[in-house]
């Protein structure tokens, strides 16, 4: 008997040893945290040139920083959907698992992902631009812009922004998962911005098996084997199994 796709997609996880997950912001869309583009996303009311480039950053640290401690005060009452939980619980199972977040949110750990290459970086990082000294800061009364405690320089959000090159040892571990999984599984993003975009790509071509879990088609959606339209926090428990 033929499978459907999401049955064929299911039986694919199962039986896979080595698996790359890429998620983005859709992932954690079901958690309260908003997406960049899209309806409401924040792109729609945010022009990411004023706030999302180092150039931003140094034309006005306390613009760019009141916009991350707005953001910081919206994670913190964020807390891990089913979507989470379900790529947490395919990492115990699968015996080489990466899973490859755009997302700064920190929402993977907190289900249970072990180590997630955080390409684009985390929003509870900070980092200072004078002595590179980098530390987590969870207080969310920050002042706009706050002062590293080791000397006192300018701090900024430990994220990557537009422009700004992804840590190359990262994007080299994401690039040799993808190049080196069976399955790859892309969840929630429109897969529009560079490195991480071209990453199914890369997995296709090294003869993986893709699965696409996103509300909408992407740029992705012509070249992947499977493509899932719904919510993730739906669709990944019902596939994880
Ligand atoms: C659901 C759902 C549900 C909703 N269930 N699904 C041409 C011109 C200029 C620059 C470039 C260019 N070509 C390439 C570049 C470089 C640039 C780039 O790619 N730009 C494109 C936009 C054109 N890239 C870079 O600059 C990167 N660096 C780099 O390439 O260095 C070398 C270089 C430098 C300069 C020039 C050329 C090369 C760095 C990119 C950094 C991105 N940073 C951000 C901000 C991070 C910090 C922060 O959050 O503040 O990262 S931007 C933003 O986009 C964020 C995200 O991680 C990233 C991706 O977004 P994502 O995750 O895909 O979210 P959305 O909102 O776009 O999509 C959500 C999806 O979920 C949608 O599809 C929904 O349908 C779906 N969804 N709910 C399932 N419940
Ligand atoms: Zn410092």
């Amino acid at each position: 008997m033929d499978l459907t796709p999401d049955q064929m997609a299911a039986q694919r996880l199962a039986q896979a040893q080595r698996i790359a997950v890429l998620t983005g912001a859709g992932v954690s869309a079901e958690s309260g945290v908003p997406t960049f583009r899209g309806p409401g996303g924040l792109w729609e009311s945010h022009r990411p040139e004023d706030l999302a480039t180092p150039q931003a950053f140094s034309r006005d640290p306390a613009l760019v920083w009141r916009w991350y401690n707005w953001r910081r005060g919206l994670m913190a009452k964020c807390e891990p959907n089913p979507a989470h939980h379900a790529l947490a619980a395919l990492e115990r199972r699968t015996p080489q698992f990466t899973l490859l977040t755009q997302n700064i949110d920190g929402l993977h750990r907190r289900a249970g992902s072990q180590a997630p290459l955080e390409m684009h970086g985390n929003i509870w990082w900070v980092r200072c631009m004078d002595c590179g000294a980098r530390y987590e800061e969870r207080e969310l009364e920050l002042p706009a812009p706050p002062t590293c405690r080791e000397c006192g320089g300018l701090l900024r959000p430990h994220v990557v922004w537009f422009g700004e090159s992804l840590d190359p040892r990262i994007l080299g571990a994401a690039w040799r998962a993808a190049a080196r999984c069976e399955v790859m599984l892309v969840v929630g993003t429109s897969a529009v911005v560079q490195p991480a975009a071209g990453l199914a790509s890369v997995a296709r071509q090294a003869g993986a098996f893709v699965i696409e879990v996103n509300l909408e088609q992407t740029p992705n959606s012509a070249e992947v084997h499977v493509s899932l339209l719904g919510k993730a926090g739906e669709i990944l428990p019902e596939l994880v199994g």
